[in-house]
C-alpha cells in the first residue's frame, strides 16, 4: 500500500524562504519517493482565521498556487487543490472541533502568539483552526505530513484527535507522523534571530519572498541583524543570527554546514553576505523564471486548481461518510435490500 503525504500552504500574501525551505521544497523532492502518493492543498479557509480583503485574498491564491507549481508540484503526481472546493474539510472541521478540548486548543503556542500580535479582535476561527487542519490530514488517510518545525505541536494535536476518535468509534483514522527536514526546518527572522521568519512579521526586512527581485535581496542580506564577534561560525546560543544565515547559505549553495563555515574562515561578516546574497539569488532564479511563467497564465494555474479539487474529492467523500456513519449522524445505515 502506498504511503499518502499531505501538507497545505495558507495563501496569505507573501511566501518565504522559511515556507520553502521548511516545507515546499520537501513537497517537491517527495513527488518522486517510490510508493508514496502526495497531494498538496493551499489553505485558503485558513488564511481567513484572520481578517482578509477579498481582492488581495483572489490574488493571493493564485500566486501561491503559481509558486507551488514553479517550485515544482507537478500537478500529474500530486493533485494541488483549493482547501475551500473541497466543502469535506469545512464538514470534518466541524466535527473535529467537537471532539477537540479547549484547554488543548488553548496551550497552542501559535495561537498564543498571533492572537497577541493582532491589533483587530481575535476570531474564533483562528482558535480552533487546528481542529481544521486536522481535518485537512486525517481525510485522506495521511501517513505523512511535511511541515516545518512550528507545525509539530498542530502535528501531535491532529494524531491525538485520530487517536481519540479510533477509540470513541472504531478505527477510522489513520495516525499521521510529521516529517520535519533536517536543515531549515525553523529559520528565523533576518531582522530578529529570536523570532522565525514569518509573512506577517511587521516589517518586509524579516524575510526574504520567493520573488524578491535579486536587488532586494542583497539588501536584505545586508542589512540582515548579525551578532557580536566577527567569526563566521554555527553556534545558535551564542550567534543566532549568524548560525541562521549559515543555514540558509548552507542550503543554497548546496553544500554542507561544515563546508559552509570553512569557506568563510577569517573572513568578516560583510564578506559571508554579500556571498550569501549571491548563493540565495542564483538558487531562486530558476524558480522566478518559472513563476513568471505561471503568472502570466492564470488559467492555467485555476485548471489545475480544479483538477486537484475534483480528485481529491473523490478520496475526501468516503472517508467523510464513513465518520458521518460511525457518529450516527445522517440517514444511516443506508437501508440494505431497498426502503424500509
Ligand atoms: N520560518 C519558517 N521556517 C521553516 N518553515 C516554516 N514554515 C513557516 N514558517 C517557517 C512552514 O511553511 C509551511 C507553510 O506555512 P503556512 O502557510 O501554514 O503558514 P505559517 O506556518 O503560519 O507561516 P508563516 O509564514 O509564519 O505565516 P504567519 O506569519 O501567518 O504565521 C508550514 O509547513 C510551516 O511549518
Amino acid at each position: 500500500l502506498n504511503k499518502r503525504i499531505l501538507s497545505g500552504i495558507a495563501p496569505s500574501g507573501i511566501i518565504h524562504l522559511g515556507n520553502y525551505l521548511g516545507a515546499l521544497r520537501n513537497w517537491v523532492a517527495l513527488q518522486d519517493r517510490p510508493q508514496t502518493d502526495c497531494l498538496y492543498c493551499v489553505v485558503d479557509l485558513h488564511a481567513i482565521t484572520v481578517a482578509q480583503k477579498p481582492e488581495n485574498l483572489r490574488k493571493s491564491i493564485l500566486n501561491t498556487a503559481a509558486i507551488c507549481l514553479a517550485v515544482g508540484i507537478d500537478p500529474a503526481k500530486s493533485p494541488l487543490f483549493l482547501q475551500s472546493e473541497v466543502p469535506e474539510h469545512s464538514e470534518l472541521g466541524w466535527i473535529l472541533n467537537c471532539h477537540v478540548y479547549f484547554g488543548e486548543l488553548s496551550r497552542m503556542t501559535q495561537f498564543k502568539d498571533k492572537s497577541q500580535k493582532q491589533e483587530a479582535a481575535t476570531t474564533a476561527g483562528l482558535f480552533t483552526y487546528p481542529a481544521l487542519m486536522a481535518a485537512d490530514i486525517l481525510l485522506y488517510g495521511t501517513h505523512l505530513v511535511p511541515v516545518g518545525e512550528d507545525q509539530q505541536q498542530h502535528l501531535e494535536l491532529t494524531r491525538d484527535l485520530a487517536r481519540r476518535i479510533n477509540n470513541l468509534y472504531g478505527e477510522t483514522f489513520q495516525v499521521p507522523d510529521a516529517l520535519i527536514p533536517e536543515h531549515g526546518a525553523r529559520i528565523m527572522g533576518l531582522d530578529d534571530p529570536k523570532q522565525k521568519m514569518s509573512k506577517s512579521a511587521p516589517s518586509e526586512l524579516n524575510y526574504i519572498a520567493l520573488d524578491d527581485s535579486p536587488e532586494k535581496i542583497r539588501k536584505k542580506f545586508k542589512v540582515a541583524v548579525t551578532d557580536s564577534g566577527r567569526e563566521v561560525v554555527f553556534d545558535e546560543e551564542k550567534k543566532p543570527a549568524v548560525s541562521n544565515l549559515l543555514t540558509i547559505y548552507s542550503v543554497a549553495a548546496g553544500v554542507s554546514m561544515g563546508e559552509a563555515q570553512r569557506r568563510f574562515e577569517g573572513k568578516g561578516y560583510g564578506d559571508f553576505k554579500k556571498e550569501l546574497a549571491e548563493a540565495v539569488v542564483a538558487y531562486l532564479a530558476p524558480i522566478q523564471e518559472r513563476l513568471r511563467g505561471w503568472q502570466s497564465r492564470p488559467d492555467d494555474v485555476r485548471d489545475v486548481l480544479r483538477d486537484g479539487a475534483k480528485r481529491a474529492r473523490e478520496l475526501a467523500k468516503p472517508k467523510l461518510d464513513e465518520v458521518k456513519a460511525k457518529l450516527g449522524l445522517g440517514l444511516w445505515p443506508a437501508p440494505v435490500g431497498g426502503r424500509k
